[in-house]
């Protein structure tokens, strides 16, 4: 029992820090990778994706696709997506945490759409691999440097990496690149790195950048940050290597002031951290 009180404080108080924004239990990084299952759409967007693609989705990141009993198994520990993706066997579905008028049907559980006939249809995707991606990663470390896969080696075609930075709440992230190297491209299209001042790739786009040019300081508005690397089907190059610190509270409103002031920094401002 006593147990069972505590596994619910914990799984309360995760739930609390990650936030309830719109009635909907946001999609936690933390329980997604506890359980091993996590969601992925096409480059070009959501729902783009035919069943042997997803397939291949996964498999390029050494998983698998996720069975219906991963998801469910991720869904009760908090992982929820409003997004319908393949499943193992051809089967289509989304799990639902919290229920909400605007997705889910109201209802909690996974939302199942069965096993589709036609394997054409395209949907998102949900993988399944338990052991930690080589490419991607979560920080919490108060400082880490973190490098493209390969590194200094070039880095390889068709790769998505993600890296999540979480830090204690009222610590920020500087982001420092100390070496940057991806193929150019005037809109950035080919090959591409994403910051995001948030916890996932959907909120908080701060910028993409390519070319070999070192990109600027930037400093998180809260504890989260994100950042996603894509490459495409051809021609590679030297990678990147990116340094984080956590920035403490300021304790008078004078040292925030003289820590902006120092040059090529992107003091990103306006928004409130995630606890
Ligand atoms: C299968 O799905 C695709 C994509 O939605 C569609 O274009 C195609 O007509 C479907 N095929 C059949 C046999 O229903
Ligand atoms: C901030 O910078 C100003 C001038 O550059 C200096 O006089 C002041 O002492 C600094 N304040 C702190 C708290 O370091
Ligand atoms: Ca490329």
């Amino acid at each position: 029992m006593i147990v069972l009180i505590f596994f619910f404080v914990l799984l309360w108080n995760e739930a609390q820090s990650w936030g309830v924004k719109n009635g909907v239990l946001h999609n936690s990084i933390w329980l997604e990778r506890a359980a091993g299952v996590y969601h992925r759409e096409a480059r070009a967007g959501k729902y783009q994706l035919t069943y042997a693609e997803a397939k291949a989705v996964c498999e390029y990141e050494g998983g698998q696709l996720a069975t219906y009993q991963q998801l469910e198994a991720a869904r009760k520990i908090g992982f929820h997506v409003c997004a319908a993706g393949w499943m193992a066997k051809g089967r289509v579905g989304y799990p639902i945490v919290k229920a909400g008028s605007s997705c889910g049907f109201g209802k909690t559980g996974i939302v199942d759409y069965g096993i589709r006939l036609n394997r054409s249809e395209r949907w998102d995707v949900y993988c399944y691999n338990l052991h930690a991606k080589e490419c991607g990663g979560i920080f919490t470390d108060a400082k880490h440097i973190f490098k493209s896969p390969g590194y200094p080696n070039e880095y390889e075609n068709k790769l998505i990496c993600y890296w999540h930075i979480r830090l204690k709440y009222g610590q920020r992230i500087h982001l420092q690149f100390l070496d940057f190297d991806v193929e150019d491209d005037t809109a950035c299209m080919a090959d591409f790195l994403e910051v995001y001042d948030s916890y996932d790739d959907i909120t908080g786009f701060v910028g993409r950048y390519c070319g070999d040019e070192l990109p600027d300081d930037i400093i998180s508005t809260g504890n989260l940050m994100t950042l996603k690397f894509l490459s495409d089907a051809s021609v590679t190059a030297g990678g990147f290597q990116i340094k984080y610190v956590a920035v403490d509270p300021p304790s008078k409103p004078n040292d925030e002031k003289n820590a902006t002031s120092q040059g090529n920094t992107n003091f990103l401002s306006g928004k409130f951290g995630i606890m």
